[in-house]
């Protein structure tokens, strides 16, 4: 691996060897992980190797890691000899998990940590790599993945530490960066991912070109973003094509110069509506295509994140775990009917709240969904609401859904002209939480956190959040 960061590199793959060494000496493994993209892609790297190390594991994938939950964890093996692994979580937790499970646990996660280094910790911002744009969870497992087996194993595991980190929007800054370039430009060099420099809108291979444009919100283009009748026109009247033989087209069905006369088109527009040159460069950037997939939401990096997103957020993270570990029959076939399902409840969702229209504090805008929205799908649906043009991209979105525990999600979202004035979404979360009681169920990255707070502290927190904003944004310009 090629890159700036070879010495932060270096230092974690020594200290992944150290407990790559630890967990060798255990004979069954249970991998604890998140139910995200970038979870069950972790959960994967790390099946695969320990399987071709001869282990036996077993992996349990859940929606959030809380207190409560580490009891029930610890019964799933036989304490004292299973070693267990927290993938995508746990650095919040870490006093908690060593109360429980003594020395026989590893935590691989990229969520700001509260607790210093230690040898059971692999957290890469320990190491000076920021765990929001140039590590996640599962390019962390690849590395230690690599100290447990064979490089050869693990040929065709690298695309999927880069669809982790894509599904946890790593590319924010229009390629990847850190680690997971480090481990782009290995699958790279093997053939397994291509790197192109194309427009960079969701849905290359899976969406109409209409719905291309209409859901871009990475930049959010005025006028066209959320709006099917404009983008129709824009098109037409550029000389598009909407479907071939009857069949809507999508984005990779254009020919090289089709696709550089769309990718004209739009900046010419971004620039005639007078959009700020370094948003209209966001519209460009690097696409990552996995060679070897089969023409599908599975052949494009971040769709591929997408699809394993659904399969966690709708019940089902084993059938993405197993298509992560090569599954392209049964389960793949499923898990494209869940993609679908997924698509028409976030889209149910965001019609929810637009009828119904948010909130509004005075630093942020909220929605309260209660029951009516899955607590697994109010962040996605939030973020979405950007693109609405309907609300300011000044203010971070708040959404709350009730969990089946009877306590409230919190799902906080931002844009990244707000992160880069300096709001931190999980410091807010963590801190709001701390305040309120509840230490250790707050946080996550700048752009997207979470909490979750009993339904009686709801109004407080409301009032606490638009308090700590006040103070903060009298010391950003805007
Ligand atoms: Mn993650």
């Amino acid at each position: 691996m090629e890159c700036k960061n070879n010495k932060q590199i270096a230092t974690i793959t020594k200290h992944a060897e150290i407990l790559a060494n630890k967990i060798s000496s255990h004979n069954r493994i249970i991998i604890v992980h998140h139910y995200d993209a970038d979870g069950i892609a972790s959960a994967a790297i790390l099946a695969k190797a320990l399987q071709d190390s001869g282990k036996t594991f077993s992996e349990i994938s859940i929606k959030q890691l809380y207190k409560d939950s580490l009891n029930e964890i610890l019964k799933k093996g036989e304490p004292k000899e299973d070693f267990f692994i927290f993938a995508d979580f746990g650095s919040s937790h870490l006093n908690d998990i060593e109360d429980f499970f003594g020395n026989n646990f590893a935590i691989i996660d990229h969520h700001q940590p509260k607790c210093p280094r230690s040898d059971n910790f692999l957290n890469c911002w320990h190491f000076g790599l920021d765990g929001s744009t140039e590590a996640c969870a599962a390019s962390l497992s690849y590395i230690l993945a690599k100290s447990l087996t064979k490089p050869e194993a693990l040929a065709n595991f690298a695309p999927l530490a880069i669809v982790g980190a894509l599904g946890d929007i790593q590319d924010s800054v229009g390629a990847l960066k850190g680690l997971n370039k480090a481990i782009l430009d290995e699958a790279k060099y093997k053939g397994s991912i291509k790197i192109t420099k194309d427009l960079r809108l969701y849905g290359r291979y899976t969406r109409p070109l209409i719905q291309f444009i209409v859901y871009s919100t990475d930049p959010i283009i005025p006028g066209l973003t959320g709006n099917e009748e404009n983008t129709t026109k824009f098109l037409l009247a550029n000389g598009f094509e909407l479907k071939r033989n009857g069949v809507w087209l999508c984005y990779e069905n254009l020919s090289f110069e089709e696709k550089q006369k769309l990718a004209t088109a739009l900046i010419i527009y971004m620039r005639s509506i007078d959009m700020p040159e370094w948003k209209i460069n966001r519209l460009v950037g690097e696409v990552y295509t996995l060679t070897e997939e089969p023409v599908g939401p599975l052949k494009d990096a971040k769709e591929f994140a997408t699809l394993l997103n659904a399969c966690g957020r709708n019940n089902c993270p084993e059938i993405g775990f197993e298509i992560c570990l090569g599954d392209r029959g049964y389960f793949y076939e499923q898990a494209l009917s869940i993609l679908a399902e997924h698509r028409k409840k976030l889209r149910e969702g965001l019609e929810l709240m637009l009828e119904e229209g948010l909130q509004e504090a005075r630093h942020f805008y909220y929605f309260n969904a209660g029951s009516r929205i899955k607590d697994s799908l109010i962040g996605i649906i939030a973020g979405m609401l950007y693109s609405s043009n309907l609300i300011s991209k000044e203010k971070p979105i708040i959404a709350f859904a009730n969990q089946d525990d009877g306590f409230v999600k919190v799902s906080a979202r931002a844009t990244h002209e707000l992160t880069e004035k300096g709001l931190n979404l999980g410091l807010l979360m963590r801190s709001c939480s701390e305040e309120l009681g509840f230490d250790s169920e707050g946080g996550g990255h700048q752009i997207a956190a979470g909490a979750k707070i009993p339904k009686d502290k709801l109004n407080e927190f409301i009032e606490l959040l638009d308090e700590k904003l006040d103070k903060k944004n009298k010391f950003i310009k805007h």
